[in-house]
């Protein structure tokens, strides 16, 4: 690997602070001790700036997956990274039994940049999805007036919302959901950018519609134009709630802060997580109406760590890095690199491709190789993917990529594709 090819490398890898252990002897320890619910590349990082990260033996790879859309600033940004010590400095946490000074303005600046009226701050991104799912069930029952226990909930088929019991429960990725029974009841799966079968599956128990604007882990799958629009119509006239995950695709990804924006769409409930933490703390929220987020009552939901002083000062960062709209404007503007960078790839291996902001699903010709073995040469090639399912992989750098940095990683992936220099 030619570290010179690389732009804005500094000479040489840094091997200050060198670990007592390889990443070999390290990736050996965590065999016996560390549950095996990943299978990790074969890469230890040690140390990480911007776009770049660093093993333990000091190689530099170019982070292409920015912890799957939650480092959308990068790792360690300065601003996110000043605003959580001066928190660490004075506050950490206080638990909600008290108020803190922190998450007032966390959900004024949220609020304000998604347009909706109210914040619900939790965790992780698991977390938010089952806050609404118990959020859109309770105002089934209190406003709609679907029956106590009757109320339904429609998913889409090919979905990732999380790993907890309930979310896996509507999960049609074996993987994910066997052995994991039994399941929680109340929801119903659609075939996702059909909305006549959407349609057909709201009926009066039905208090919501949850999707992914852009189906993430599915492979980056853009629904037809229009088919955001149509689940808005479609579940106002039903009289249920679109609650749109945007966990993944939110917050820049897609060139626009939120993914329904570019149809112009306001959900009811937007469910938040990832890059809203900075890549530093784990930091998630149900963003909505206030008529829907009203119908909890203290007591009735809540966590211990939720709305914590640290994760709403760096909340409040990563809100004031957003409302320039400058990351969404790179997004936007990188992505149209990103697009013709594949583009030029059809043929080389590369069969299909999706892509939208600096967000992309490139599927590669089988006789390749596997998304994994695909993953595993660009590694050695200083680029770390990930592989969805099958040989697709998918590219998510963090919006502060340049250019050349874009480029080089499209010439790495045509090199691993067709065995030679781009
Ligand atoms: C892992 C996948 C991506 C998400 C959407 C909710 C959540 C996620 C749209 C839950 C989380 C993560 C989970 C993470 C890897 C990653 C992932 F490969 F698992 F499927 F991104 F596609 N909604 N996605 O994408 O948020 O509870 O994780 O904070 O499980 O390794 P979380």
């Amino acid at each position: 690997m030619t570290a010179a090819a690389r732009p804005t490398d500094p000479a040489g890898p840094t091997l200050a602070d060198r670990p007592g252990r390889s990443s070999a002897e390290l990736i050996r320890a965590e065999e016996p001790v560390l549950a095996h619910n990943y299978h990790p590349l074969p890469v230890v990082v040690a140390r990480a700036e911007g776009v770049w990260v660093e093993d333990v033996e000091g190689r530099r790879y170019l982070d292409m997956l920015a912890g799957y859309s939650a480092l959308n600033f990068g790792h360690r940004h300065p601003a996110l990274v000043e605003a959580a010590h001066r928190q660490l400095d004075r506050l950490t946490l206080t638990s909600r039994a008290f108020h803190n000074d922190r998450l007032a303005a966390f959900a004024e600046g949220l609020a304000g940049l998604t347009g909706l009226d109210m914040v619900l701050p939790m965790n992780t991104g698991a977390e938010a999805v089952e806050s609404a799912i118990k959020v859109a069930r309770k105002w089934a029952y209190e406003v709609k007036g679907v029956p106590d226990g009757r109320a339904t909930i429609v998913v889409a088929g090919g979905n990732f919302h999380g790993r907890t019991t309930t979310i896996v429960s509507f999960s049609d990725d074996p993987v994910a959901r066997d052995g994991f029974g039994p399941f929680t009841p109340g929801f119903r799966s659609v075939p996702y950018n059909d909305l006549a079968a959407l349609e057909a599956a709201l009926d009066e128990t039905t208090a919501a519609v949850l999707i992914e604007p852009i189906q993430g882990e599915a492979g980056v799958l853009i629904p037809d134009d229009g088919y955001l629009a149509g689940v808005r119509e479609l579940t106002r006239r039903a009289g249920c709630l679109f609650v749109a995950d945007e966990i993944q695709s939110g917050l820049g990804r897609t060139g626009r802060t939120l993914a329904v924006d570019h149809e112009s769409v306001l959900p009811d409930l937007v469910l938040l997580g990832k890059a809203l933490g900075g890549g530093i703390v784990p930091v998630s929220a149900v963003v909505g109406r206030r008529d829907v987020l009203g119908v909890l009552r203290p007591g009735e939901h809540g966590s211990t760590f939720g709305g914590n002083p640290l994760a709403a000062a760096v909340g409040s960062a990563v809100v004031a890095l957003l409302e320039s709209g400058e990351y969404q404007r790179r997004a936007a503007e990188l992505g149209a690199v990103l697009e013709s960078g594949l583009a030029a790839l059809a043929g080389k291996g590369v069969t299909a491709h999706r892509v939208r902001g600096l967000w992309a699903g490139v599927d590669v010709d089988p006789a390749i190789g596997t998304g994994r073995a695909v993953s595993e040469r660009l590694l050695g090639e200083g680029v770390l993917v990930k592989d969805t399912h099958g040989s697709t992989i998918r590219l998510a750098p963090p919006l502060t990529i340049t250019r050349d940095e874009l480029e080089w990683a499209l010439a790495a992936l045509e090199k691993v594709l067709t065995g030679t220099e781009g």
